[in-house]
C-alpha cells in the first residue's frame, strides 16, 4: 500500500524533517523574540519578526550532521543573508568577529565576520514557519566548510560585533561536545 508523502500508513502525520527534536528550554519565549545587533557597529539595531519581513529571503538546501552521529538530509532552509542585517548596523572598519547569542542564556557561537556574512537567519524550513522545536522565529545556517553542528544557533537572539576575538564568551562546542558522554 502507497501512503502520499509526510503521512505513516497508520495515518499518524510523519515528522516534517529527519532533525532531531530536543526540548525546548524554558528561557525560550518566540513570542518576546527579537534580533539585536550589537557592538562595534555604527547604528545597533533592534529587529522584531515584522521588521525582517522587509529583507529579501534567500533558500539554501543542505544536509545537517550532528556531532552525535546522525544527519538530515536535504534540508531547505528558507531565510535572511545575515550579511544584509549586518550592512543596515554598519560595522566599524576595524570589526573582525561576530558572537552569535540565543534565547537559551549562555549557548553562543564565535565567527570570523566574513563566515557569518555569508551565513542564513533561517525563518522557514521546508516550506514552512521554522518551528520553535527547531529554533524558531530564526535559527543561524552557516554554509561555509567550517560549519559544525553546533554553529546552527537556534532561537538567535543577537548578533554582536566586535574588534577584537570573543573566545571568551564561545560555549556552543563546549556545550554540544559534552553532549556526547
Ligand atoms: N541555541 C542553541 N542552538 C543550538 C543548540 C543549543 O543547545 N542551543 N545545539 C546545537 C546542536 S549541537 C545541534 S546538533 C542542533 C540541533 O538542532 P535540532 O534540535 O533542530 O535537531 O542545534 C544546534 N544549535
Ligand atoms: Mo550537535
Amino acid at each position: 500500500m502507497c501512503a502520499p508523502t509526510g503521512f505513516s500508513v497508520g495515518g499518524v502525520p510523519a515528522p516534517v524533517t529527519d532533525l532531531r527534536t530536543h526540548p525546548v528550554p524554558d528561557a525560550v519565549d518566540a513570542e518576546a523574540w527579537a534580533l539585536r545587533v550589537t557592538g562595534a557597529v555604527d547604528r545597533s539595531l533592534r529587529l522584531s519578526a515584522a521588521a525582517l519581513e522587509s529583507f529579501p529571503l534567500e533558500t539554501v538546501t543542505d544536509d545537517f550532521a550532528c556531532a552525535e552521529g546522525w544527519v538530515a538530509d536535504g534540508l531547505a532552509w528558507r531565510g535572511i543573508r545575515v550579511g544584509d542585517i549586518l550592512e543596515r548596523a554598519g560595522p566599524s572598519a576595524e570589526a573582525e568577529y561576530a558572537l552569535v547569542r540565543a534565547m537559551d542564556g549562555d549557548y553562543a557561537c564565535s565567527f570570523p565576520l566574513e563566515a557569518l556574512s555569508d551565513a542564513i537567519l533561517a525563518v522557514e524550513l521546508d516550506g514552512e514557519p521554522l518551528p520553535v522545536d527547531h529554533g524558531g522565529p530564526a535559527r543561524l545556517v552557516p554554509t561555509g566548510p567550517d560549519r559544525d553542528c553546533w554553529t546552527s544557533v537556534k532561537w538567535v537572539s543577537e548578533i554582536r560585533i566586535g574588534e577584537t576575538p570573543f573566545s571568551d564568551a564561545d560555549t556552543a562546542k563546549e556545550t554540544a561536545l559534552s553532549r556526547l558522554e
